[in-house]
């Protein structure tokens, strides 16, 4: 009893998490875009970029908020979203791509490994990943969601901004814990204090 009771006056106030979109100005962030229709993935991108503006980060490729990498189909998209996000330089990459269902079975093997490899990428570096490939039948089901009716790139710079800030405040909580990178050999992740040492390096005793 009188043990919980100290342990309670000690205890670490618990937290509530949420990303802010409104102190989300000063993010980076990355976007991969995938050439194969691009008139979807340009409309795509014009919503994604229209939403950062008007958050107030600056999406123009010769600014210092976003970085941009165009690929040519939604199956190399995760390899930039990996290869991006493992140099922990953004707070979130954009994965932007549209698959649209033909006569063949070739529509499924694309959408099913970039959806794998966006979480992949994710999962393995720590680094917020959005998966804003549209997957559809027809090419007019893409153009309805990509400004015809609605933009879906708006909804994916939303889910970037409200990740990327959600990540930093995690990160500015438990700072040891900060970086996941990929163990070569496994494949796996794994926790990376952010090299905070005890001892300064090369003065350690034997
Ligand atoms: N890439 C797409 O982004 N969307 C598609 O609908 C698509 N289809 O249907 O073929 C597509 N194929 C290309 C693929 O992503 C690769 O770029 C290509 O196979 C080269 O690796």
């Amino acid at each position: 009893m009188l043990l919980d009771a100290i342990l309670y006056q000690f205890r670490i106030s618990m937290a509530v998490f949420e990303g802010s979109f409104v102190h989300a100005n000063d993010l980076k962030l990355a976007m991969v875009v995938g050439r194969f229709n691009d008139l979807v993935t340009t409309k795509l991108l014009e919503g994604c970029q229209d939403c950062l503006r008007r958050h107030g980060i600056d999406p123009d490729p010769s600014g210092t908020q976003v970085d941009y990498a165009w690929v040519p189909g939604s199956f190399e998209i995760p390899l930039l979203a990996r290869q991006l996000a493992a140099t922990h330089h953004y707070d979130a990459v954009i994965c932007l791509g549209a698959v649209i269902r033909g006569q063949t079975p070739h529509f499924d093997y694309v959408s099913s490994e970039v959806s794998k490899g966006v979480a992949a990428a994710s999962f393995q570096t720590g680094v917020p990943v959005v998966f804003g490939v549209l997957t559809t039948d027809t090419m007019q089901q893409a153009l309805e969601r990509a400004g015809i009716k609605s933009n879906l790139g708006w909804e994916y710079g939303m889910s970037a901004i409200e990740m990327g800030s959600l990540m930093r405040q995690v990160r500015d909580r438990f700072p040891n814990t900060s970086n996941l990178s990929l163990n070569a050999a496994q494949g796996t992740p794994t926790l990376q204090a952010s090299v905070q040492r005890a001892i300064p390096e090369g003065s350690e005793q034997s």
